[in-house]
């Protein structure tokens, strides 16, 4: 086989709880009295909570304290955090569980690299809180996406070279990050929307048929 691991990106591709921030980000917007829509939230996969927030501000007219900025985020993942304590293993679609199961009967290492400090919360919620044979995540990161530290920690944590993993992500920052440490990446979307990546896919479960 080509590949001795998998890294999967969580938010987007393991999870829909990009639908959850994109609720939270709106409402911090809507009391601040800012526009926010679905194509800005676009923007905002894969980047850290401080750099998502500096994107909602943008164009906003208001300056904020790096006090005030804080704040701001620390309300949005509040919000963000209700709607991720009212997950449950039934919020994991039954095709991404059963496409994980046979990656590792294929004898696949498997881990988790997300720009989210809220990784390991989303994992218990959805029963995948010991799953993983490791897990990287912005709890540990210095740099977010688009820097490569976080898929390096996972592969390092896996015991594998960069070389010996796939990277799979949904978004542009993630492919950079993958790109910028030497990982293989399968983008779930298409090439005009996500370039560089090794290949593309519809969906998760096509992993399966993409590694054959
Ligand atoms: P948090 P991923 C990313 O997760 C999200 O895509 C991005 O929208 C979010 O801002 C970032 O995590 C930080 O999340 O506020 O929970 O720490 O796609 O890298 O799994
Ligand atoms: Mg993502």
């Amino acid at each position: 086989m080509r590949y001795k691991g998998i890294i999967f990106d969580l938010d987007g591709v393991l999870c829909s709880t990009d639908e959850y921030h994109y609720l939270a980000w709106k409402a911090l917007a809507e009391r601040l009295g800012i526009p926010f829509d679905r194509e800005k939230n676009r923007r905002l996969r894969g980047i850290s909570r401080q750099e998502s927030l500096n994107i909602l501000l943008e164009g906003s007219g208001i300056s904020c304290t790096e006090e005030r900025k804080k704040a701001l985020a620390e309300e949005k993942n509040a919000m963000y955090r209700q709607m991720l304590a009212r997950m449950s293993p039934a919020d994991l679609s039954r095709r991404v569980k059963t496409t994980l199961e046979e990656l590792r009967k294929r004898g696949l290492k498997l881990a988790v690299g997300s720009s989210s400090k809220n990784t390991a919360f989303i994992l218990e919620r959805v029963g995948l809180g010991s799953f993983f044979d490791a897990v990287a995540d912005g709890s540990c990161i210095r740099h977010a996406k688009p820097d490569p530290e976080v898929f390096l920690m996972a592969a390092d944590r896996l015991g594998l070279a960069p070389r010996e993993c796939l990277v799979v992500e949904d978004a542009p920052a993630g492919v950079q990050a993958a790109a910028a440490g030497g990982f293989d990446c399968a983008a779930i979307g298409d090439a005009g929307e996500l370039p560089g990546a090794a290949g593309y896919l519809k969906e998760l479960p096509d992993l399966l048929q993409y590694l054959e």
